[in-house]
């Protein structure tokens, strides 16, 4: 860390790389990794090489830029290894990183931020430990902003959640006869799916299931499949019929039986979900509100009025209007209130 570190300076060739290995970083999928970037220069400042992390079970970004550099014949003795995360020090699905930057000849490392994933941690040691200089804490707030929800999980051990709500002006989920395809506006539909694409599972309740009988994939306008699918997973204590369309082709669905919600993210956290979105119904989402689950929410605000039928929301616990549960609008990524289409996309954080 910084305060273990009394060297602090970073020169500008280093500032520079950093840059291009935060820019390189975006090219991974988000998900249940983190988002990591590497650029590799050389005594003369040059930027020799750069690597980044495709997602989990491929290769690290360090690995990524070694191993470009042995196919472009380039040697990286003397050099200076800048990334946007410590090196890992665990073997994992891959090599450990520390061991490759010091089998490499590699000189120098400057990374962003710690590792704060217990069984990866300590990289910065390790290299130190073989002679290499270490320095870390360049760019370090805008490598934690690259992977913020992520980091979130890691220190909370539990799953990031984003709650999600397509509703009607009077907050109805669904009608009286229990229709809801589609309150929301296409724009809308496209935007969550979006989401989906994002994250490690998609969570719902097994009333849900049964009356709306969702895919709860990642899909196109025309219904087809596309990108990186999340994780299905159903909780409640209700078994998921064999018909239901949440099994998908391949059958594959995670249930949860409890009605528990943190015990449901326990089990997702540990089958490796750093990310996950909550869609419904009124009861999964009421749970997860009133145990101060939820990180993050989104609302699909539909200009539609239906004065009766499902309500979002069916009881938080609140009695008095002092026990409100506030929230607050999140400015940052977008734009707290959006226009989607002919709905309105609303985006507030807990306060
Ligand atoms: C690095 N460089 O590019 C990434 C790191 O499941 P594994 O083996 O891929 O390990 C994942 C963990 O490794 C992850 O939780 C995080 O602590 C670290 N990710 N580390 O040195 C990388 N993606
Ligand atoms: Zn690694």
């Amino acid at each position: 860390t910084a305060a273990q570190n009394p060297i602090s300076a970073f020169t500008a060739a280093e500032a520079a790389a950093m840059d291009t290995a935060l820019e390189a970083a975006l090219q991974g999928p988000r998900g249940a990794n983190p988002l990591v970037g590497a650029v590799v220069v050389g005594p003369d400042g040059r930027q020799l090489v750069t690597g980044y992390h495709r997602g989990a079970g491929t290769a690290h970004a360090e690995a990524d830029a070694i191993a470009a550099a042995a196919s472009a014949g380039v040697d990286l003795h003397g050099s200076t290894m800048v990334v946007t995360l410590e090196p890992c020090n665990h073997v994992g699905r891959t090599g450990p990183c520390a061991q490759a930057i010091i089998d490499a000849g590699i000189a120098n490392v400057v990374y962003a931020v710690d590792d704060p994933h217990d069984p990866a941690a300590g990289g910065a040691a390790t290299l130190r430990a073989a002679g290499v200089s270490v320095r870390s804490g360049l760019a370090a707030e805008r490598a934690l902003e690259l992977n913020r929800r992520w980091f979130q999980a890691v220190d909370a051990k539990r799953p990031f959640v984003t709650l999600h709500i397509a509703q009607t002006l009077d907050s109805r989920i669904a009608a009286e006869d229990g229709t809801s395809q589609w309150i929301s506006s296409p724009e809308s539909l496209a935007d969550n799916h979006g989401i989906r694409n994002r994250i490690d599972a998609i969570l719902v309740g097994t009333q849900t299931v049964l009356v709306d009988n969702p895919r709860l994939t990642a899909r196109d306008a025309n219904g087809d499949a596309t990108g990186k699918q999340p994780l299905r997973a159903v909780m409640g204590l209700r078994d998921v019929p064999a018909d239901a369309a949440v099994r998908g082709d391949d059958g594959k669905v995670l249930h949860l039986p409890t009605r528990d919600p943190r015990k449901a993210l326990s089990v997702l956290f540990a089958a490796g979900t750093r990310h996950v979105m909550v869609e419904g119904g009124s009861r999964i989402l009421s749970a997860f509100l009133a145990e101060g689950l939820v990180d993050e929410l989104i609302v699909y605000l539909a200009p539609t009025l239906l004065g009766s039928g499902t309500p979002a929301l069916n009881g938080l616990g609140i009695g008095t209007l002092a026990q409100a549960q506030r929230w607050a609008w999140d400015a940052a990524s977008g734009g707290a209130v959006q226009f989607l289409g002919r709905d309105l996309r609303l985006h507030l954080l807990p306060e």
